[in-house]
């Protein structure tokens, strides 16, 4: 088997990068996309906003404080699902074997093209730039893995070419959460062990880390380190999920802004719901994100037995994933997603029945019910996964 050429593709401070194609004036100030006026959440900034700390993610208020004279522009998402749509095009003309990550990002199979893989990572980015005028960091390596680490070593408009014998050099010294997959809480626990770098992981004893963690995820921490990853690129477009949330403009509570809550989420179910119908998909597995005032996330999903794209039953699914979070606190987001999506198999629906939460309780009505609301999952999937 010849060793394979992967490349990762990651545009650089992407919405930021979008905007300023229309703003070039404001191209070297800080600038920071979402989050006006102080509210909600900065979605990404520039590099010379990033020089502050200012970063994704951030509250707009810290953000604020860290960088006064930072520019906030408004999200637009339109625009970059425009641009999105224009970079993948034009590695598709270089490149057909792509897999999308996400709107922007994709890894790219170049093991069949022929060529130089440092010109064929040159040669991406150039049509690239010409055909949106952004720039992007590539990394190119045998695996998924090292590609995804690689395009983010020398960010922005980075190429990195990564080998075998490249890994004890420049992957070793790395923090552990440099790689895709240790989040923050496992990166919390490995630190716990002594292991920071992706080095110290791959020097520690394999049988200790699937005691510590697990058969699967044990194994597969050991196999990362070394630089290990046989996943295939996968090609086909399907979406994994839909999903549409919200951040408030002021935090809401549970009880005494319920009429607010419950319009914006009958708003969130209808949204996901006409996303799914417009691109004839239905889904299994309904979820609820929510953010409470203290930042903290909780996410629950259930799966209902007939995958559907109907407003009314994401809503009832939703509204039973609700039911099983505490809901003790003034909250700032509101999400709904739809997963483990298939392609429809009857002819598109008609429009969905509307004003669907009138009729429905969906926030609790007084404290009695409040406390009753917590926990009691019924045959769903309790998801301890913190998003
Ligand atoms: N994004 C977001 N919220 C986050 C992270 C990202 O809305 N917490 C959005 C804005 C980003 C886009 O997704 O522009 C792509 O995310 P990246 O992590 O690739 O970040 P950037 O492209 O902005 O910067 P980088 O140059 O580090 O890739
Ligand atoms: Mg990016």
């Amino acid at each position: 088997m010849p060793e394979r050429r992967i490349a990762h593709i990651d545009m650089d401070a992407f919405y930021a990068s979008v905007e300023l194609l229309r703003r070039p004036e404001l191209r070297e100030l800080p600038v920071a996309i979402g989050g006006r006026g102080g509210r909600g959440v900065v979605t990404t900034a520039n590099y010379v906003a990033r020089r502050y700390g200012v970063r994704s993610a951030m509250p707009a208020r810290k953000a604020l404080e860290l960088c006064p004279q930072c520019v906030f522009l408004p999200v637009d998402f339109d625009e970059y699902r425009k641009f999105s749509r224009l970079f993948k095009a034009a590695i598709a003309t270089l490149a057909p074997l792509i897999e999308d990550r996400g709107i922007d990002e994709v890894y790219v199979d170049l093991t069949e093209l022929a060529g130089e893989t440092r010109a064929l990572g040159q040669a991406l980015k150039q049509r690239i730039v010409e055909a949106t005028g952004l720039t992007c960091s590539i990394g190119i390596a045998p695996n998924k893995l090292l590609a995804k680490i690689g395009s983010d070593l020398e960010k922005p408009d980075g190429l990195t070419i990564l080998r075998a014998a490249d890994i004890e050099p420049r992957i070793w010294p790395l923090p552990v959460r440099r790689i895709n997959g240790i989040g923050p809480k496992a990166s919390e626990r490995l630190n716990g062990m002594g292991i920071a770098t992706i080095g110290d992981l791959a020097h520690h004893d394999a049988a200790a880390l699937i005691g510590r963690f697990g058969p699967n995820y044990g194994r597969w921490l050991h196999e990362v380190a070394h630089g290990r990853d046989e996943r295939p690129i996968i090609t086909e477009s399907e979406p994994r999920s839909r999903s549409r949330e919200t951040t408030f403009e002021r935090d809401l509570h549970p009880l005494r802004d319920r009429a607010e809550l419950r319009e914006i989420f009958t708003r969130l179910c209808e949204q996901v719901a006409q996303d799914l119908q417009r691109r004839r998909y239905v889904g299994r597995t309904i979820g609820i994100k929510l953010r409470f005032d203290d930042f903290r996330t909780v996410t629950r999903d259930m799966t209902i037995a007939q995958p559907t794209a109907d407003a009314a039953d994401i809503q009832k699914a939703a509204r039973a994933c609700l039911k099983r979070v505490p809901l003790e606190r003034k909250l700032r987001l509101l999400g709904v997603r739809v997963s483990s999506l298939s392609a429809e198999d009857a002819p598109p629906a008609g429009p969905s029945p509307p004003a669907l939460g009138e009729s429905l309780d969906l926030f609790p009505a007084d404290d009695a019910a409040l406390a009753q609301s917590e926990g009691r999952p019924q045959q769903a999937n309790p998801n301890p996964r913190g998003r």
